[in-house]
């Protein structure tokens, strides 16, 4: 943005109070969580501005810091474009460069909510015993150290500082994309919290408040052109514009520390006290599918959402996950139709105008699997329900992991890269493959994966290489 224009707009969007630090300031927030807060802050008042805290990379904050921390959003769709300035954001910190500024202000008075976007790996989870992986470096080093590196080592490290200073603890409100995320949120942080000190962590069982919730919104990850088509509607250049889709949902669980919270219900949010319904819908509905988009597509040779469920064959096949193997592994939220969820995601997922790139649904397989496909596909299985389909999905990511593998390919993306490719190498024919990788299990406690190994080398076998799509439901027949 040019200085002189970043100055007017300061002035007429004069930076609003800290009441919430957020943890993984990406595009999914500023493009969603952001625009709700700004929105309530205009309704009622509040002081719920927001200090950005990244925990991997500086970049955005020297996107943002250059420009006031000042930013558009764009809502793309095929009924034209709008554009808005968003003005919340009070300041960003880069964590492991100031962590102890980012304690200060998670530690301060006025800090009333804790949320995160820190990706489903940021939570450091274990597998089978602990929910909390142990063996985790940052882990390792955040249980010995007073000064944190990961999320739920700020979470905790800050916790414990306000309790020491006999302060009320902040509500931690998690956002991504995992079940329970709040009760997860919880046995992770309560885990490390004994740890440190059992006084400190019945404190946080009895006054913290992790409340649950369900967020919605299609971000594609900001490009060059992304930011040279804002530069030409708005006539300046903004290195932190964000682009997303008209749609949006927000369900949280209504259950803050002191009930201190933006007003949110003026917005549209939807406050209940039961998440579940509409977080699993969510996440097997909209998220399987995406990631089932994102596998098939790929070894399809398409590059977004939009172009590969323009395929006949990719969109066939969805709409039979959406009617019967992830439709009938739910309960629908009241007053809700899953057949017309489904007919709304498909128009969301056609958006012509929305640059979703399969690469970067398919990266972190290994951990974005489990709730959205392994969960459903045994509870099918012991429920005599579909789950042919969902064996597809799997098979998928298999076929995709080995692409990855050989040299010349692009990397996995993924926490478990190392593992899972040298899995995928060492396998000389599907039965190895399938055998490897499901040995790895990575996060998948203890489901009974060699259940469904036969099966899946079979659909390997009878699927091919996935390039010729419209096969796929004759298939599972
Ligand atoms: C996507 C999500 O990247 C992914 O894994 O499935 O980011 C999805 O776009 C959002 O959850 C939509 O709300």
């Amino acid at each position: 943005m040019k200085p002189e224009y970043q100055s007017r707009l300061r002035r007429l969007y004069p930076s609003p109070k800290t009441g919430i630090v957020h943890l993984g300031l990406g595009a999914f927030f500023r493009a969603h969580g952001a625009i709700y807060i700004k929105e309530a802050m205009e309704q009622s008042g509040g002081d719920w501005g927001v200090v950005g805290v990244s925990l991997r990379s500086s970049d955005i904050r020297e996107k943002l810091v250059g420009q006031d921390c000042l930013y558009n959003a764009l809502e793309l769709s095929d009924q034209g474009i709008k554009s808005q300035v968003v003005d919340v954001v009070t300041s960003v910190l880069f964590a492991p460069e100031y962590p102890r500024a980012v304690l200060k202000v998670m530690t301060a008075e006025t800090t009333k909510i804790v949320s995160l976007t820190i990706t489903e790996k940021g939570y450091c989870r274990g597998s089978r015993d602990t929910m909390l992986d142990l063996e985790h470096p940052d882990i390792k080093h955040d249980l010995q150290n007073l000064v944190p590196k990961s999320g739920p080592g700020f979470l905790v490290r800050a916790l414990e500082m306000r309790w020491k200073r006999g302060l009320r603890p902040f509500t931690v409100l998690s956002l991504d994309n995992l079940p329970s995320n709040g009760l997860l949120t919880r046995q992770i942080v309560s885990e490390f919290a004994s740890r440190i000190d059992l006084n400190f962590a019945h404190w946080l069982k009895t006054e913290c408040k992790f409340p649950c919730s369900m967020v919605d919104r299609i971000v594609p990850a900001t490009s060059d052109a992304l930011r040279n088509r804002a530069c030409e509607i708005n006539g300046h250049y903004d290195e932190a514009v964000v682009a997303h889709e008209p749609f949006r949902q927000w369900v949280i669980e209504d259950d803050f520390v002191d009930n201190c919270r933006p007003d949110l219900g003026l917005v549209g949010v939807k406050l209940v006290s039961d998440v579940a319904p509409f977080e699993q819908m969510k996440l097997r509905m909209l998220n399987g599918a995406h990631s089932a988009i994102a596998y098939l597509g790929s070894l399809a040779g398409f590059e977004t959402v939009a172009e590969a469920i323009c395929d006949e064959g990719i969109e066939v096949f969805i709409e039979g996950l959406w009617r019967e193997d992830l439709g009938l592994s739910l309960d629908a939220p009241p007053e809700t139709s899953l057949e017309s969820y489904a007919a709304q995601l498909l128009e969301r997922f056609r958006n012509p105008e929305i640059c979703h790139l399969l690469e970067q649904i398919a990266m972190d397989g290994s951990q974005k699997l489990p709730q959205r496909i392994l969960a459903p596909l045994f509870e099918n299985l012991s429920a005599g329900k579909p789950y042919k389909r969902l064996l597809v999905v799997i098979a998928a990511w298999l076929r995709y992991i080995e692409s990855r593998s050989k040299s010349g390919q692009s990397e996995l993306n993924d926490p478990y890269q190392q593992e899972l490719t040298r899995a995928a190498k060492k396998a000389s024919n599907d039965t190895a493959l399938v055998e490897n990788i499901l040995k790895i299990a990575p996060g998948y406690g203890d489901l009974p994966t060699h259940r469904i190994a036969d099966e899946l080398v079979v659909i390997m076998f009878q699927l091919g290489n996935f390039r010729d799509t419209a096969r796929f439901e004759g298939n599972l027949q």
